[in-house]
C-alpha cells in the first residue's frame, strides 16, 4: 500500500553544558577556571531522494532525534559537536510544520532544508574569566534543540497523469505504455492507490477512478487529485461505451474545479478507450463531439497496436515540447 501521508516528530539534539571546573594538580591545588565549552547538538535536515517512492519508511519510526552535544570537561576540554542527521524523503513531498503552518516542498535532490536546529553548546567557566572575576564558578547551560511536529504528504511528481472514470481502462493503458504491472479488473475501483510506471525517462501515474460527486466524498473521493497537481500533461480516458461521453468528460472536469481549478489549465489529451467495442460510425460521432472541447482527441484500443503506437508517439513528442 502506498503510504502518502504521515505525522512525524523531529527533535534536534540539545547543546552540551559548559563545565565549571578549576585546575587541580600537585603544583596548583587551587588553580584557575578550566571548564571547557559544551558541543552543539545535532541538527536535522530534510533532503529529497529519487530512490524513494513513498513515506512507508516512517510507518514504524514516527520520531526522529539527533544526538545531544557532549558537555565540556575540565582541563579546558571542549565537548564534541553531535553529528547532524539528514532525513531522506521522496521527491514531491510536502512538509508542513504544524505549529506555524510553514510549508516546504521537496522537488529536487540538491536542496537540503534545515528543519530542526541543534542547541548551542554552553560556554565553560574559563570563558567568563575577567580582570575582576578570576574564578567564575558558573558555566553556561547548553540550549535545547528545536522540536517540530511535521505533517508529510506525498504529491507524486509524474510527468503524465492518467485520469478518468472507474473502469475506463487507465491501468490497462499504464501497463501498455510502461513497465508497470497494475491490477486490472472489469469492475469499478480496481485501483485503490496510484500506480507509477516509466515511459522512457518519464513517469506516468495511474490514478484511481473518479466519479461525479467525488469532491463530496463519493467513490474514493478526490484526494488522489493531489497526485496530478504536478503532472505536465493529463490523459483523460473516456470509455467508448459510456452513454454520454461529453457529459462523462465534463463531470470529471467539474470535480477538478472543486479540487483545484488550476488543473483545468493543464495540457490534456482526451483518449477514447476501448474503441474495439463500438462501431466506426459511433466513434466518429464521439470524436466530433469531444473535439468541440478544442482538446486533442485520440482513440485507442488495447487490441489495436496501431492506435497504441500513435498514442506513444504523440505523448512522447508532447513531453519533449513541454520539457
Ligand atoms: N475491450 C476492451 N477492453 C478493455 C480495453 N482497455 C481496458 N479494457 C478492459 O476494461 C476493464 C477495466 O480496465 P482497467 O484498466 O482496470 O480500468 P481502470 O480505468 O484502471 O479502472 P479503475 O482502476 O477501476 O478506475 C478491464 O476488464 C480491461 O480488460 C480495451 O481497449 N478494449
Ligand atoms: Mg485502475
Amino acid at each position: 500500500m502506498l503510504i502518502d501521508n504521515i505525522n512525524l516528530l523531529v527533535r534536534a539534539g540539545n547543546g552540551g553544558n559548559g563545565a565549571a571546573t578549576f585546575l587541580r594538580n600537585a603544583q596548583k591545588f587551587k588553580g584557575g577556571p578550566d571548564g571547557g565549552n559544551g558541543g552543539n547538538g545535532g541538527s536535522i535536515y530534510i533532503q529529497g531522494s529519487s530512490n524513494l517512492n513513498d513515506l512507508s519508511q516512517f510507518q514504524h519510526q514516527k520520531k526522529i532525534t539527533a544526538e545531544n552535544g557532549i558537555p565540556g570537561k575540565h582541563k579546558n576540554l571542549y565537548g564534541k559537536n553531535a553529528p547532524d542527521k539528514t532525513i531522506f524523503v521522496p521527491l514531491g513531498t510536502r512538509i508542513t510544520d504544524l505549529k506555524n503552518n510553514i510549508v516546504y516542498e521537496i522537488t529536487n535532490t540538491s536542496d537540503s532544508i534545515l528543519i530542526a536546529k541543534g542547541g548551542k553548546g554552553g560556554r565553560g567557566n574559563n570563558q567568563f574569566k575577567t580582570s575582576t572575576n578570576q574564578s567564575p564558578k558558573f558555566a553556561e547551560q547548553g540550549t535545547a534543540g528545536e522540536k517540530k511536529e511535521l505533517f508529510l504528504e506525498l504529491r507524486i511528481i509524474a510527468q503524465v497523469g492518467l485520469i478518468g472514470f472507474p473502469n475506463s481502462g487507465k491501468s490497462s493503458l499504464l501497463a501498455i505504455l510502461t513497465n508497470a504491472t497494475p491490477k486490472i479488473g472489469n469492475y469499478p475501483f480496481t485501483t485503490l492507490e496510484p500506480n507509477i510506471g516509466m515511459f522512457g525517462n518519464y513517469t506516468i501515474a495511474d490514478i484511481p477512478g473518479l466519479i461525479e460527486g467525488a469532491s463530496r466524498g463519493k467513490g474514493l473521493g478526490i484526494g488522489f487529485l493531489k497526485h496530478i497537481e504536478k503532472t505536465k500533461i493529463l490523459i483523460h480516458c473516456v470509455d467508448a461505451t459510456s452513454e454520454n461521453p461529453k457529459k462523462t468528460y465534463q463531470a470529471l472536469r467539474n470535480e477538478f474545479k472543486q479540487f483545484n481549478p488550476l488543473l483545468l489549465n493543464k495540457p490534456e489529451i482526451i483518449l477514447i478507450t476501448k474503441i474495439d467495442l463500438i462501431s466506426e460510425k459511433k466513434l466518429k460521432e464521439m470524436v466530433s463531439i469531444l473535439k468541440k472541447t478544442k482538446k486533442a482527441v485520440l482513440t485507442y484500443s488495447l487490441y489495436d497496436p496501431e492506435s497504441i503506437n500513435v498514442l506513444k508517439e504523440i505523448l512522447m513528442s508532447e513531453l519533449i515540447i513541454l520539457h
